[in-house]
């Protein structure tokens, strides 16, 4: 039975995500909160501190088990303090001025302390905002079951722009989505309003995402007209207690498509005035609204390049637009088209790269992590410190395009650690990705992440019940990129299923390994783009024909010599995009580190690896060693069965079974492939593949979950 020391554990349906305040169990732990907090202080008089309000009297409910009681002073220990100094005078006893002169709008400070010979804590901000973001962090102490008798935290966030990017689209398609529909019932809007918009807005307030955008980047020119934009002013509307700022992509196309003008030349004055009006006509319907996102140029989107105009005059078009309001444009660097010359991976900084410096200063840059397509893993992308005088956003996927889609258990914060803590070199050592990011590194005051939404309509919001800690690790990321993924994913384990030690040290070690594991067994030592053609569901490492750079055996290059890409100056000189000692580093085949041995180089199979093996050999080691650790992520969650609702136990055990047999196929279906190469033998110590490579070749998946919808125009 699913028992646990703390008792039974009835079924859950992971709406709640982690902000499921399990009661806390009697014992010194609950006194010692009843204690500390036996008052609030708390005037609600903004809607984002009535969501404050309302969200701490749900939590000190369910947690404490005792409804809010409100207070107007410090009458007793055990005083909770919570507001803005500037108009909670009872704030002023704590003397909080010299750390809230630090935290900006958006940052707190949590402090016990002794006031008027009374035990309180304060939980102060310079915005509503900030309170919320403060009370948040203040009830994951409680959450996590963490002491609260010496609180005192002061914290801001490292990047401005936080924010989500959904590619949904306006029939309720999610491009590349596997958790259902898109959560925008446009249909509805805006009579109808969903709890779940509230919900929605809840769970990124407490992970400090303080931006949406609610439309796919392979955009649609109707969201920008009256009948949608009054649709999104409804989200907005809901959102904007939570400090939650819409953003909605712009179709370069638009003024063409739904503006009745004969071109979209952004350096036409119809064109520039046709999207000054439509700034203004947004900004009417929505005032906080927080910009465009533009995908331009890029698998077949429409942009400036059609006019013959730079990325830099599409984006400034646009961001003169918004300029007055405030607004600003997000450019997205995953720029390529189908002349590719010798090597996709350079395009974009080929393109972009010599623009830097040209863009007006509310425009930034939204770079994918890696070179390519957001691959289980890849090197960082090269434009990170090469482009000082831009600043540059981060843009990473949440979804699980090619992370195993719906079913595969994959913790991706230490993905997105390998690339915030990777060290371009470009102004010196240190020069960490994360401080290009955070506009430390080129004093830039403008700074954002992005995660490609993972969330639709499923009752549980990701599909996977592992998939909304990639959703909470992006957000604390995105607020303080100093966490490590261990840290974050004990803090999520803790909230969602239990906070018992044993159950959080276990699952937090197998979601620890879970992205090597994903990376064993789909692409290890620097493969890459070896999925199966256009939904990226399963192998396929024989793709060919057609657009080279939408292929397989582009980027895998196996030959009877051996299997790599040459990005060395011998081959496409990629490498050189990069700044010393990097470029150094990875262009030597002795230096370059063998996870990213068959990115940069083409390597012959009999090469001896590190492990003394060959490389084929290492190559069947990798991918053995990946169906290797899904066993023992099975394990691992059988051990845990006592500590987990049966509802949840069940749905994670069932789709480990299939990241089990997916994790084979993918082992099998790329060993005999490469084996077509190699000629050599799979070592005898391995598990043999039961089918022949025709096999695997001729199995056809239809309907997969996140393909394009047909589009407008
Ligand atoms: O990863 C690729 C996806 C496309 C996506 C594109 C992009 C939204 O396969 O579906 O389009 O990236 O990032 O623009």
């Amino acid at each position: 039975m699913n028992q646990t020391s703390g008792g039974p554990r009835t079924p859950e349906d992971g709406y709640e995500l982690w902000l499921r305040y399990e009661p806390v169990a009697p014992g010194p732990r609950l006194n010692e909160y009843r204690a500390a907090f036996a008052q609030v202080v708390l005037e609600p008089a903004s809607p984002t501190l009535r969501a404050a309000h309302d969200e701490l009297a749900l939590a000190l409910s369910r947690m404490l088990g005792a409804p809010l009681p409100p207070a107007t002073h410090i009458e007793r220990d055990g005083t909770l303090v919570i507001g803005m100094p500037a108009s909670l005078p009872q704030l002023a006893a704590f003397d909080l001025r010299h750390d809230l002169s630090a935290v900006g709008d958006e940052g707190y400070v949590i402090r016990r302390q002794h006031v008027q010979g009374k035990d309180c804590t304060a939980i102060a901000a310079n915005t509503d905002r900030g309170v919320l973001y403060g009370m948040f962090h203040f009830l994951r102490q409680l959450q996590t079951r963490q002491p609260v008798h010496n609180l005192n935290i002061i914290s801001a966030p490292r990047i401005k722009y936080r924010m989500l990017n959904h590619w949904d689209n306006l029939d309720r398609t999610v491009e590349r989505g596997y958790a259902g529909f898109s959560l925008w019932d446009w249909h509805k809007l805006p009579d109808y309003l969903s709890p779940r918009y509230t919900d929605y807005a809840r769970a990124n307030a407490s992970i400090g995402i303080n931006g949406t955008v609610l439309t796919n980047v392979n955009a649609n020119a109707l969201i920008l007209t009256k009948q949608y934009l009054v649709k999104a002013a409804a989200l907005a509307d809901i959102f904007r207690p939570y400090g939650l700022r819409v953003f909605l992509t712009a179709r370069f196309s638009a003024p063409i498509e739904i503006g009745g003008l004969t071109t979209a030349d952004p350096l036409d004055p119809a064109v520039i005035a046709w999207w000054q009006a439509k700034a203004a006509e947004i900004y009417a319907h929505i005032p906080d609204f927080g910009g465009f996102v533009v995908k331009a140029n890029s698998e077949g989107q429409p942009g400036p390049h059609d006019y013959d105009r730079s990325h830099a005059e599409g984006a400034n078009l646009l961001a003169d637009a918004l300029a007055p309001y405030g607004g600003v444009v997000i450019w997205r660097a995953f720029v390529y088209d189908e002349n590719v010359p010798d090597d996709r991976a350079k395009q974009a900084y080929d393109d972009l790269v010599p623009q830097d410096g040209r863009f007006r200063p509310n425009a930034l840059l939204q770079v994918k992590n890696g070179p390519v397509d957001f691959q289980p893993r890849e090197p960082y992308h090269p434009m990170f410190g090469a482009m000082p005088h831009t600043p540059l956003m981060l843009e990473l996927q949440l979804t699980q395009e090619y992370l195993g889609c719906a079913t595969h258990l994959v913790y991706l914060a230490p993905l997105f650690k390998e690339t915030l803590d990777a060290d371009t070199g470009c102004a010196g050592p240190g020069s960490l990705v994360a401080h290009v990011i955070d506009g430390s590194l080129d004093g830039h005051t403008l700074s954002g992440m992005a995660g490609v939404s993972n969330i639709g309509c499923e009752r549980n919001w990701c599909g996977h019940p592992f998939a909304a800690a990639n959703w909470f690790a992006f957000g604390r990321l995105a607020w303080d990129h100093r966490e490590t993924s261990g840290r974050i994913a004990e803090d999520w384990l803790r909230m969602t299923f239990s906070p018992d030690e044993r159950f959080v040290t276990a699952a937090r070690d197998m979601m620890l390994e879970s992205r090597e594991a994903v990376v064993n067994y789909m692409t290890p030592l620097g493969l890459h783009h070896i999925m199966a053609y256009d939904h990226h569901y399963g192998p396929g490492p024989w793709v060919d024909g057609g657009r080279a750079d939408w292929t397989s055996v582009y980027y895998h290059r196996a030959d009877a010599d051996g299997i790599g890409f040459d990005r060395t100056p011998g081959g496409s000189d990629a490498v050189s995009q990069y700044c010393s000692p990097y470029r150094e580093l990875v262009a030597d085949l002795d230096t370059c580190p063998e996870a990213l041995l068959l990115w940069f180089h083409h390597v012959p199979w009999q090469h001896v690896m590190k492990s003394g093996r060959t490389l084929w050999d290492e190559l069947c080691h990798k991918y053995n060693e990946g169906v290797a650790s899904v066993r023992q992520m099975q394990r691992t969650w059988e051990s845990l069965a006592g500590h987990v609702d049966e509802a949840r136990f069940e749905h994670v055990r069932a789709l480990l079974r299939i990241q089990e047999q997916e994790a084979r196929w993918w082992r099998d279906a790329c060993l005999l492939y490469f084996q077509t190469f190699s000629k050599l033998p799979i070592p005898a110590e391995y598990e043999q593949p039961d089918k022949p490579l025709s096999y695997y070749r001729d199995l056809k998946h239809y309907y997969v979950p996140g393909i394009r919808e047909r589009r407008f125009g």
